[in-house]
């Protein structure tokens, strides 16, 4: 425990202070080990190779909507419906339910866009123990076979992935021995100590209700890496789980999580990736209830399928990855993505579970956080503080502290008494507010919000149908039942400008505590009894909780601008589509090394699995982080996709300049290099928007065919362009840097100096930066200065990095709208337009997509890398213009181009040719 959890609390401790203690302290055992979640004890009770469960081929039928079988278990007779269906694009869903459940089981709505298009599958082959159905013009095969049931889909004759081939297939259909098992009376959760007991704590999975749990095998063939399955303080890419481990996905409120952890945080989202040199594939796995995911390294005998001969011939032994899904209940309902790229599996995730919400411009700068900004005046001085020290920044953020007794939508009378004036300062400064509101409403008769939502029944109920009452911040608290569509469209309208007073259209929401946290309760989360809109159990919806309060409070900032302005919404707790409704965080890290360099893969997992706009708190939230570790933090922060600040109440002050003047000359070069790269950022973000490209990525999806970069965990790209090796140790003044591919060129972003690809290489480092380098190839638009926030950086010009590739080529793009409205989706209002560089011609023209939007962007400044001849001349040309030399300095040195005094239009068509005499 870091001394900061223990520290005395200040002088004015009231009731949630006491509650704050039990928060921080004594953390390991309030959550459950694998050994004590009763169905994944039950399932681990079958073993592989053991499938009881059969296919009836003569139900088999096939129509436009997919095809469909029964599948009975020997011994129970319980029979199952298996539906396979065929969607367009490269995905194939599988689901699999009772015929006649003895209660219906949940089925997860709201995650899914939209119903995707169905295929045809094609029957290419009927036998009476198995089924080949063709799917893309047999490009993929489907092998069903029925004794014992399994799938397996095969691309060129060759095993891509199969299902149940371990016979792992498991449902428990209402009866209190699960089938392929005995129901022991430690099975079911059982309070492992008295201390436990008292809380109920274990017990509330117990009792008479049925069991309801599902899993499933799956074979990855050829397979030596997978990824995703965020969210855990793990590495990027899955480990083996040996005989004991296996990952969470339960959204938990862990604070101060431990690291090199499978246990469940805050988040789910139930996307596992594999990759290998010559396939991509995704296995989405669709539930929302706790889920467990048991991942296996192994090498096998390679099968082959041929249509002749449906038994497999075996090969040499390949690796291949098991993975083993186990949720507490809902159905089985599994999306295999079929690649074969990984942006086709990111397109194919996005298909079906939407891109990335277009951030405002506002949101990509810097946040400044704190538990507590304590007052109007402290919140004024910070601001001006950042003034008084050029640093630029775009939002501060007010913690639970600011409201009337945590109860959200209300100020302190006190401490915020004027919050529409704090508001108006900052707004004339072009910043913001972001303030918090936390799902758990104080019980209190005379608090509105919470009259009218227990008068209308919008809160989640106990068993026996009266609110569900637990413990949060504001002492007794009742919970919204989100997952109700008139509970959130409810809670939206509280964003309205007249309902929520004192906020004004600078104000943004953080949701936080959305697990949802509920104190003293079982792993600090609402029992799985509570009882949720048309009856679902609280275990049914849990890592859905979250995901609907975002969707909601995005709903609301969208409305209470009568549709016109795109929402800013940070959430701690998240699920599959998250990504539609904002930014994600990781929580409650520390300040410490480790917690810096775990940032990495918990960011790249959380970003393959679709949630684009993600970050850590930079510092790290608990505790006080020694000064290098701070620079460090906001150096590796500066080149992520979600870049805030935070700190932990009770901690010391932590506003970038009270580390001294060298420290606060670090931070600022990192904070204004930030600003320097909006025009990339946003361009990402688009990107993201519009073709679910990722805006952080790690080294695989960018080098898919190198090996060696499969397992970085400490490197990754900032897009395609921008390859970045974060410092994650203190006192180090070299790195080993990984450079990939064999074709690549890479040049240091600060001195341009070229190193070419495919090594590792040692590169000395000071404490001024962290090793950032261009790729060749690659042309990024920047601003050539930086303004107090992102709202004063609105016309100010442009420069380009071309960084030449070894054919001396590059191409490269630049996004601009107004920042802040959907406009750009409503009336196309926007500029996109593309630059290439290609036999020594700098060209920019309208990118294809483009709209129509009139800003200036000036163009000033056009530095070209790895250029092998100094010029002769430098000229302009633009179509109905004359031609007009440049100035320009060229380094032979370096082979670096620079034209300085430009002034170029970067909405207009024109060219500049450099020509060089031979
Ligand atoms: O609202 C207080 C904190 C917040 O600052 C932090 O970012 C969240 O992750 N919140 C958790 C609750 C208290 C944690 C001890």
């Amino acid at each position: 425990m870091s001394s900061m959890e223990s520290a005395p609390l200040p002088p004015q401790a009231s009731e949630a202070d006491d509650i704050i203690q039990g928060v921080l302290t004594e953390n390991k055992s309030k959550f459950k080990t694998p050994n004590q979640i009763g169905f994944y004890r039950r399932q681990k009770l079958l073993l592989p190779g053991q499938s009881l469960y059969h296919a009836q081929l003569d139900t088999f039928k096939i129509d436009d909507a997919g095809a469909s079988l029964k599948i009975i278990h020997q011994d129970t007779n319980v029979p199952y419906q298996l539906q396979v269906i065929a969607l367009k694009g490269g995905i194939v869903r599988l689901k699999i339910k009772e015929f006649s459940p003895l209660k219906t089981r949940y089925e997860v709505s709201d995650v899914l866009i939209k119903e995707t298009a169905t295929e045809r599958f094609s029957v290419s082959k009927q036998e009476s123990d198995n089924v080949v159905l063709d799917y893309q013009n047999g490009l993929y095969k489907l092998h069903i076979a029925a004794h014992p049931f399994s799938v397996t889909v095969t691309q060129e004759e060759k095993a891509l992935l199969s299902i149940n081939s371990q016979g792992l297939l498991y449902f428990e259909s209402g009866v209190s021995s699960p089938p392929g098992s005995v129901a022991t009376e430690g099975d079911i959760d059982a309070p492992q100590d008295s201390s436990k007991e008292e809380f109920g704590l274990w017990k509330e999975e117990s009792g008479d209700r049925s069991l309801t749990s599902v899993g499933l095998d799956f074979s990855l063939h050829g397979f030596e890496h997978v990824y995703g399955i965020p969210e855990h303080a793990d590495t990027h890419r899955l480990q083996d789980c040996g005989d004991s481990e296996v990952y969470r996905l339960y959204n938990l409120d862990v604070f101060g999580y431990s690291v090199c952890n499978k246990m469940g945080i805050y988040g789910s989202v139930p996307l596992l990736l594999a990759h290998k040199p010559s396939h991509t594939c995704g296995i989405f796995w669709l539930n929302s209830s706790e889920t467990m995911v048991e991942t296996h390294y192994k090498a096998a005998l390679q099968t082959e399928f041929s249509q002749a001969a449906p038994v497999t011939r075996k090969k040499k032994a390949v690796p291949m990855v098991d993975v083993r899904w186990m949720s507490e209940s809902g159905i089985v309902d599994v999306f295999l993505l079929l690649g074969p790229a990984p942006q086709d599996v990111f397109n194919q995730y996005a298909q079906l579970t939407g891109t990335q919400a277009f951030p405002t411009r506002f949101s990509l700068g810097y946040h400044q956080c704190r538990w507590n900004y304590e007052d109007e005046a402290d919140v004024e001085a910070v601001d001006s503080g950042f003034d008084e020290h050029h640093i630029p920044y775009d939002v501060i953020w007010l913690d639970i502290e600011h409201t009337d007794g945590k109860r959200y939508f209300t100020w302190d009378p006190v401490k915020f008494s004027d919050p529409l004036q704090m508001q108006k300062k900052l707004q004339e400064k072009k910043r913001k507010l972001v303030v918090i509101s936390d799902p758990h409403i104080k019980v209190d008769p005379n608090y509105s919000l919470y009259a009218e939502a227990k008068e209308k029944g919008f809160f989640v109920k106990d068993r026996n149908g009266e609110d569900f009452v637990g413990t949060c911040w504001p002492g007794s608290s009742s919970y919204l039942d989100f997952t109700n569509p008139a509970v959130r469209d409810w809670y939206s309208s509280q964003f309205a400008l007249d309902a929520y007073k004192g906020s004004t259209d600078a104000l943004f929401v953080w949701n936080d505590m959305n697990e949802p946290s509920v104190f003293e309760s079982p792993e600090m989360t609402m029992p799985k009894y509570a009882v949720h809109h048309l009856s679902w159990e609280h275990r049914d919806v849990h890592n859905l909780y979250g995901f609907y309060q975002q969707m909601s409070t995005s709903e609301g900032l969208i409305r209470r601008s009568g549709g016109q302005e795109r929402p800013f919404v940070l959430t701690r707790s998240f699920f599959a589509g998250s990504q539609r409704y904002g930014a994600v965080w990781t929580g409650d890290n520390k300040a410490e090394w480790e917690y810096l360099k775990i940032s990495i893969p918990m960011l790249l997992s959380l970003s393959v699995a679709g949630i684009s706009f993600c970050g850590a708190d930079i510092g790290g939230f608990v505790g006080d982080p020694e000064p290098e570790l701070l620079v460090r933090w906001y150096q590796a922060g500066s080149f992520q996709p979600f870049f805030r600040a935070h700190a932990i109440r009770d901690s010391k002050r932590r506003e970038p300049w009270l580390f001294g003047e060298g420290n606060t000359l670090l931070i600022r070069n990192s904070i204004e290099e930030r600003y320097t790269l909006l025009p990339y950022l946003y361009l990402l973000f688009y990107r993201a928007h519009v073709s679910a490209e990722l805006v952080m990525r790690p080294f695989w999806v960018e080098f898919p065919k190198n090996p060696e970069t499969f397992g970085v965990e400490t490197q990754y790209m900032l897009g395609s362009a921008l390859m970045v090796a974060p410092v994650l140790v203190p006192g180090v003044s070299s790195l080993d840097v990984l450079f990939p591919g064999p074709k690549e060129l890479w040049y240091n972003f600060r001195n341009y100096k070229c190193i070419k690809g495919q090594r590792k290489q040692k590169v000395g480092v000071t404490l001024d930066e962290i090793p950032v380098y261009q790729r060749g190839g690659s042309i990024i638009p920047m601003h050539t200065a930086v303004g107090k926030s992102t709202g004063w950086m609105e016309e100010t010009p442009y420069k380009l990095h071309v960084a030449l590739n070894s054919k001396g080529s590059a191409s490269g793009e630049l996004y601009v709208d107004d920042g802040h409205s959907f406009k750009y989706q409503h009336d196309r209002m926007f500029i996109y337009r593309h630059f290439t560089f290609q036999k020594n011609v700098l060209s920019c023209k309208s990118a294809k997509n483009t709209g129509h939007f009139s800003r200036e962007c000036i163009l000033k400044k056009v530095l070209v890398m790895g250029l092998k001849k100094m010029p002769s001349e430098v000229n302009i040309i633009s179509p109905g213009k004359e031609k007009t030399q440049v100035t320009f300095t060229y380094s032979h040195k370096l082979g670096l181009l620079t034209m300085e005094s430009l002034s170029l239009d970067a909405s207009a068509d024109w060219e500049i040719h450099i020509v060089s005499s031979c």
